[in-house]
């Protein structure tokens, strides 16, 4: 028997888990770590039945390489390698650059090596593809950033807030929300409301986070715009806003007061469907200063607004709040985690101005531009299918199953089939590693030695966390496996190329271990990185304090630029849709995205995703618990079992995504589109609150 401690990656909680191996070496017990000051010994099914991925008769375990009939032969790594990196080379002679892309996934973010090297490969072909799945998950985050600018020092710190509004995010499963502490969601949620911090939680499906919330509105789905430019109206009426710091930091307040002007009680009480009183119960509660005292703490949107028609405009919104409200860390208060594995200079309380960076620069042929360095998600499959300079002819993907998660699936699988080069790094046959060119399987989690991105590790409050993760288990006898950034490593050796990540300069022609990339790449620790080796994976740290810092002055938040009152003024001349039903989003707590849907403890608790409905819509379908029912839009159809629950609001067909492969339940993306119901600046797609029909089959 052997005890070993490895921290789940596979989302932001990164609970560690403690592993009990036989003398044969098969795990035979996995716990939470009860000891560790961030999770209490909480972990969740996912990672509870992580190791069975590894374990998995289904995991690829050589490289493969596609024949000519679409079955797939073993080929060894160095051979598979060579050919990738010659056919490379060939498309860059004959297409330039850019035609070569990178699609990184979930799986591919939590490693600063994957991060770094994939990216570092791009620039030193010369390629500006680089696509993650951030552009169709809440990329308005970036956008809400290049409009309104940014505050340097960050949100108020978790400890000192009292009030939370949760926009179409449920962090009680997805343990996922911008800026609040994720580990242990329960546990948290209930401690946190215990000192006295008051929830607020805005949601057409009473969520596993609104049983928590002192305040729980109902609105349609896609009406966040309408609600948010009504309780801003609200705030700006009674005063409840923070004039002091509007009156520093914030340009357009009176355009603002101007453009949700029209958003008054009624008209948001019959469009987005909330009671009479909502509004006002959600400015005051959030806004309204308690003996003469501002509240604190964020409103935070989740998929649900950023996925939504007009996603921008709402994150947009919703940032207005916080901005209007100055729920921001100020000059002299502590910060909140100085960072363990970056030496992060000192937070000013001060404004980033907006960058706009989409206006400015290279633009595809439909126009879009790029954000943070990368290209839209949700044009991937027109650069496949485009002749324009924009064309991509080859693409890299590492953790990811881009041919299920980008919306309109029929187009996305024509595009991938259409590739000169698709090469997937990947440990099981999926939609997109089936169509690929090559399958390379990577070393996976508890194999390889792994530590954090330190700006993943900046986003998570306090305490000073880190992970640095050594191999814990062997990789599976007779396999030929791959860590995630060699295979850019070795291409770029094959092709004559330094790389270049966070700063350092690498000799591909050298040798590396996984362990040296990353003593090299942290070069200026907190802690020393021997020490944090020492401490293992998931360990708080003390490190020094730090104060924010008197900003500079000068640059102001853009409360009210002029494409964002544009947008709300035609978003409140529309006719508002009298949909029958509006499908949307939601997550699943026993799986993440498209993964693991067939691992022994995963396939024993869920077989499918089934599409939800309020009770008495089932009824007026004539459809029983259970049943089948088509969903269909003028872009696809699909059949699932139907379930009911009263906790959606009537006219909600609340559904999950990521399914569909290999047999296993449906892909909602049949349903959804990449034409011009695209968003102008990040082409986001539509992928909640969109209309569909409904009917029993
Ligand atoms: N309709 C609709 N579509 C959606 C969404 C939605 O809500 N509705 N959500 C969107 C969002 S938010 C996201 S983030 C995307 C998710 O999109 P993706 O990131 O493309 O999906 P995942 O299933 O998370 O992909 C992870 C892949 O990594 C593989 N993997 C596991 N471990 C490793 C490893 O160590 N190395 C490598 N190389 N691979 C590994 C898994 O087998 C899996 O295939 O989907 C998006 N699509
Ligand atoms: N268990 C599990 N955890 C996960 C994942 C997973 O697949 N499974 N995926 C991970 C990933 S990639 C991400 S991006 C995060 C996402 O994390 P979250 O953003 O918290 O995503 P969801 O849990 O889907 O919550 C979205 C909520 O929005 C609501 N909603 C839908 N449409 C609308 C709307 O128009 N307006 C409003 N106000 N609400 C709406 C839904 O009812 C749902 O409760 O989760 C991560 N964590
Ligand atoms: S919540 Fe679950 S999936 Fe997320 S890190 Fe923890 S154990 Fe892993
Ligand atoms: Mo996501």
């Amino acid at each position: 028997m052997r005890e070993a401690i490895a921290v789940c990656r596979i989302c932001a909680g990164s609970c560690p888990l403690i592993y009990t191996f036989d003398d044969d070496g098969k795990v035979a017990k996995v716990a939470g770590d009860h000891s560790n000051p961030r999770t209490s010994g909480y972990a969740c099914i996912k990672g509870l039945s992580l190791h069975e991925a590894h374990e998995s008769p289904e995991r690829i375990l050589r490289p493969l390489r596609r024949r000519e009939d679409g079955t797939f032969e073993e080929v060894r790594l160095k051979d598979a390698l060579d050919e990738i990196a010659a056919r490379v080379s060939a498309i860059i002679e004959k297409d330039g650059p850019d035609a070569v892309a990178g699609f990184r996934g979930t799986m591919g973010a939590g490693s600063i090596a994957t991060v770094e090297m994939l990216a570092a490969y791009l620039s030193a072909i010369g390629s500006r593809s680089l696509f993650t799945t951030m552009t169709i998950d809440q990329s308005a985050k970036w956008v809400s950033m290049g409009r309104l600018g940014m505050w340097t020092a960050g949100r108020q710190s978790w400890e000192s807030t009292d009030r939370l509004m949760l926009i179409g995010s449920n962090p009680m499963v997805s343990l996922f929300a911008f800026g609040i502490p994720l580990q242990n969601p329960v546990k948290t949620m209930k401690e946190a409301r215990a000192r006295g911090m008051k929830l607020i939680v805005i949601d057409p499906r009473r969520s596993e986070t609104a049983r928590f919330a002192d305040l729980f509105v109902q609105p349609i789905p896609g009406e966040d715009v309408t609600l948010m430019a009504g309780v801003i109206r609200t705030v700006l009426e009674n005063g409840w806003h923070d004039a002091e710091f509007c009156a520093a930091h914030v340009d357009g307040l009176e355009e603002l007061r101007k453009a949700v002007e029209p958003y008054t009680d009624d008209y948001v009480v019959a469009r987005a469907g909330v009671k009479p009183g909502d509004v006002m119960a959600i400015a005051s509660l959030y806004a309204e200063p308690v003996d003469g005292r501002a509240r604190r703490g964020p409103a935070i949107t989740g998929t649900g607004p950023n996925m939504a028609p007009h996603s921008n405009l709402a994150e947009h919104l919703v940032e207005v709040l916080n901005v209007i409200c100055g729920r921001f860390a100020r000059a002299g208060e502590k910060v909140v985690n100085p960072g363990v594995m970056l030496t992060r200079p000192t937070p000013r309380a001060s404004v980033v101005p907006p960058m706009r960076s989409w206006e400015k620069g290279w633009k595809d042929t439909n126009g879009f531009g790029m954000i943070l360095g990368q290209r839209m998600s949700a044009t991937l499959p027109d650069a496949i299918l485009s002749n324009g300079e924009d064309k991509v002819r080859a693409l890299f993907v590492v953790g990811a199953n881009p041919v299920n998660a980008i919306p309109e699936t029929l187009k996305t699988y024509d595009a991938f089939e259409r590739l000169d080069l698709l090469v997937a790094v990947e440990p099981f046959m999926n939609e997109t590693s089936r169509r690929a060119d090559f399958i390379l399987p990577p070393v996976l989690m508890l194999e390889r030695a792994d530590i954090s991105h330190p700006i993943y590790e900046a986003a998570s409050p306090a305490p000073p966390y880190a992970m640095w993760q050594e191999p814990i288990m062997p990789r599976p006898e007779g396999s030929e496996l791959v860590e995630d950034w060699r295979v850019f490593w070795e291409i770029a050796a094959r092709q004559g190329l330094e790389l270049t990540a966070l700063g350092v300069t690498f000799d591909t022609s050298q040798a590396v271990t996984t362990d040296e990339i990353h003593e090299r790449m942290i070069t200026n620790p907190r802690i020393p990185l021997d020490e944090l080796k020492r401490a293992g994976p998931g360990k708080a740290f003390d490190v020094p304090e730090q104060f924010i810092e008197e900003g500079p002055g000068g640059a102001k938040f853009e409360v009210a630029p002029a494409d964002v009152c544009a947008e709300l003024a035609e978003v409140r001349a529309m006719q508002p849709g009298k949909d029958r039903f509006r499908l949307t989003c939601r997550r699943m707590r026993e799986v993440s995205n498209t993964m693991y849907h067939t691992l022994p403890t995963i396939r024993r608790r869920v077989k499918d995703n089934p599409a939800f409905l309020n009770p008495d819509d089932l009824a007026e379908l004539g459809v029983a618990e259970g049943a089948k029912i088509r969903i269909s839009t003028e872009h696809g159809e699909i059949t699932v079992t139907a379930r009911s629950d009263a906790a959606l609001r009537r006219g909600v067909v609340s559904i999950t995504h990521g399914w569909g492969g290999e047999g296993v339940g449906v892909n909602v993306n049949l349903l959804t589109a990449l034409d011009d119901t695209r968003d102008p600046i990040n082409a986001m797609s539509v992928m909640t609150a969109f209309s569909v029909e409904v009917e029993a089959v």
